[in-house]
């Protein structure tokens, strides 16, 4: 018995073609009324052929899809899992009460509409690749764009990576008011990543993106070129002025250069944050200044994105001190650290001191002119960041984990009211099940070679007397260091050095793979996955990687009978899709 599959092309006359799959040349004749498309079907075959037997289409694999309500056509790019699709579409941003939509409202009120920033929704998660990739220059090589990191409807869309995808969209929408009214907006979405698993990533989450622009100077194409440059440097100047004067709006700044604040209901001890910012502003090698501003200009538009950011998470800070979260002793801790994104420069990401580690909040810089030229605000300067709301409402709450953002159950729900920012309780906390997952990598020769000399290239190279220990294996801090996701890479952030992007991905499997399966899989009752072994076998020529899955339902006592049962199907998955030798 076996299976055959018939590809069906229907055309917008009605006329159709088709084609077996299998066996390339034949022609079937089939004449349903359908809808122009590609549909997929299969059948069973027992011997002898039954040419007359029914096609059974393929559901699943149906080659139409709707996505919150909109039709695509998937291609062979296709690689969105039902668990995915199944929390499209909650909006939980716009849920009342509910600690995502709380905090997206607590960030809109640091970035109001009153203060020029038009507070923006955007529901539906497809966009293009165009939208997510090209128009924010990413290269065509981006690691970003590949289908390990992303989910693709088909080669042109894709689930939006990034609220940045509605970046030009919201910067051409400013052009006609920057000089009026608005000069600014928020943006706030749902946004997907195949990514690592453990309590702060999701494959789903929600960002916040925030831009504001300036206006610098007017070409003035009638002058004659020494005209427009000394009138364009003129007004330039003044809207360094200007740009000065909004600067010293701030309620940071004027906290910080002993002024008193307007308006005076903000507590002064609200903005007690203490910010480390050891780098200067810009580098000329790793984070530069864009040809076409000056280093004033860049300097007092980075010193109002910091400050303006600064004051959000004060003001998130306060709220949790104030509800017993987090230690009123202290100042709040944050750090500025420079990074790169395709889409601005110089970029930072903006880190929090978070239950005894550094957590990382958001991506931001100085946006790059060819977007804003794009958007039709050449003579403008802009600044933009992107914040993840569960890191932020974690920290507002003191949530411990990022699957309990998409629980129904009302032990949950309930602790959350809009005006008042309590403690999280945990309603009980479930015992953990880990299970380790050790399996041989299938060989592949060029692979491996890569691989060896890599690990030897570390070793050589390495400062501490060496990396890999007996038989290749590296040592524990090593593991845990690729435990922790590259996750910007989707969104054009700081890529993986070399030797940590070999360790996730070799021989056809990456780690973002499993991850995907065991979500696939467990759903809900998986807390992490960590690498917790990985050697190479020199007398065999293959490489064996040992992970570790903790299960752990947020709502019940999972047994061992059901961890088993989930184990054993991410092996067989295991097993099926990537060939590996389960030890
Ligand atoms: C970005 O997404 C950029 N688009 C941000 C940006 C906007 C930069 C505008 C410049 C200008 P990044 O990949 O670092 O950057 O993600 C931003 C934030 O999203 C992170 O700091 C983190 O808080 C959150 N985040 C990222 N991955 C996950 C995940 N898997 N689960 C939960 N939160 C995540
Ligand atoms: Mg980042």
């Amino acid at each position: 018995m076996s299976n055959r599959f018939l590809l069906l092309t229907v055309t917008r006359c009605q006329s159709t073609t088709t084609a077996d799959v299998d066996r390339v040349g034949s022609t079937w004749e089939l004449s349903p009324s359908r809808p122009p498309g590609l549909y997929l079907y299969e059948q069973t075959i027992q011997p002898p052929l039954d040419r007359n037997k029914e096609w059974q289409p393929l559901v699943d694999r149906d080659i139409n899809c709707a996505i919150d309500g909109k039709k695509y056509s998937k291609d062979q790019h296709y690689n969105i899992p039902k668990q995915i699709l199944s929390h499209v579409g909650r909006r939980l941003y716009l849920q009342p009460n509910h600690p995502l939509c709380l905090t997206r409202e607590l960030i809109e009120s640091a970035f109001r509409e009153g203060q020029g920033f038009n507070n923006c929704l955007e529901p539906h998660p497809v966009v293009t690749a165009k939208e997510n990739f090209d128009d924010l220059g990413f290269p065509a090589d981006h690691p970003g764009r590949s289908k390990t990191d992303t989910y693709y409807v088909n080669q042109d869309h894709v689930l939006r990576t990034h609220t940045s995808a509605h970046e030009l969209k919201l910067f051409r929408e400013l052009q006609h008011d920057l000089s009026t009214g608005s000069h600014g907006y928020t943006l706030c979405a749902d946004v997907f990543r195949r990514d690592s698993v453990d309590r702060s990533h999701y494959p789903i989450f929600h960002q916040m993106e925030g831009a504001r622009a300036w206006h610098l100077a007017t070409a003035h194409e009638v002058l004659s070129p020494s005209e427009r440059a000394s009138k364009a440097g003129f007004e330039r100047q003044r809207n360094l002025e200007a740009m000065k004067s909004d600067l010293q709006l701030l309620p940071m700044w004027r906290y910080r250069n002993g002024l008193s604040l307007y308006p005076s209901t903000l507590h002064q001890a609200a903005l007690d944050l203490k910010a480390e910012d050891p780098n200067p502003t810009y580098d000329p090698a790793t984070n530069p200044l864009q040809p076409s501003h000056t280093a004033e200009e860049v300097e007092l538009v980075a010193a109002h994105l910091k400050l303006s950011v600064e004051f959000l998470i004060a003001k998130v800070f306060r709220q949790a001190q104030n509800a017993g979260i987090i230690s009123a002793t202290e100042p709040p801790r944050v750090r500025w650290i420079p990074t790169y994104f395709p889409f601005t420069s110089p970029s930072w990401e903006l880190e929090v001191w978070w239950r005894d580690e550094w957590l990382e909040i958001l991506g931001c810089g100085i946006s790059k002119q060819e977007l804003l030229v794009a958007s039709g605000i050449s003579e403008s300067i802009a600044w933009a960041w992107g914040i993840g709301i569960e890191r932020l409402a974690m920290l507002l709450y003191g949530i411990p984990d990022i699957r309990l953002f998409w629980s129904k159950d009302l032990r949950f729900l309930g602790q959350f009211e809009k005006g008042k920012v309590t403690s999280f309780h945990e309603f009980s906390k479930y015992p953990a099940c880990y299970k380790d997952v050790a399996f041989w990598l299938p060989e592949d020769k060029n692979v491996n070679e890569t691989q060896q000399s890599e690990q030897q290239s570390e070793q050589q190279h390495s400062t501490t007397p060496a990396l890999a220990t007996e038989e290749g294996h590296l040592p524990s801090e090593a593991l845990s260091t690729f435990s922790v996701s590259s996750a910007a890479a989707p969104a054009g952030g700081h890529v993986s050095p070399p030797s940590e992007d070999a360790a996730k991905a070799f021989a056809g499997f990456h780690e973002n793979d499993l991850a995907e399966i065991v979500r696939d899989v467990a759903g809900p009752l998986v807390e992490s996955v960590t690498l917790v072994d990985d050697f190479y076998h020199e007398g065999k020529g293959r490489r064996s990687l040992c992970y570790r899955i903790n299960y752990r339902s947020l709502e019940r006592t999972l047994t061992n009978f059901e961890a088993n049962q989930m184990q054993e199907e991410v092996e067989a998955r295991l097993k099926e899709r990537f060939g590996v030798e389960i030890r």
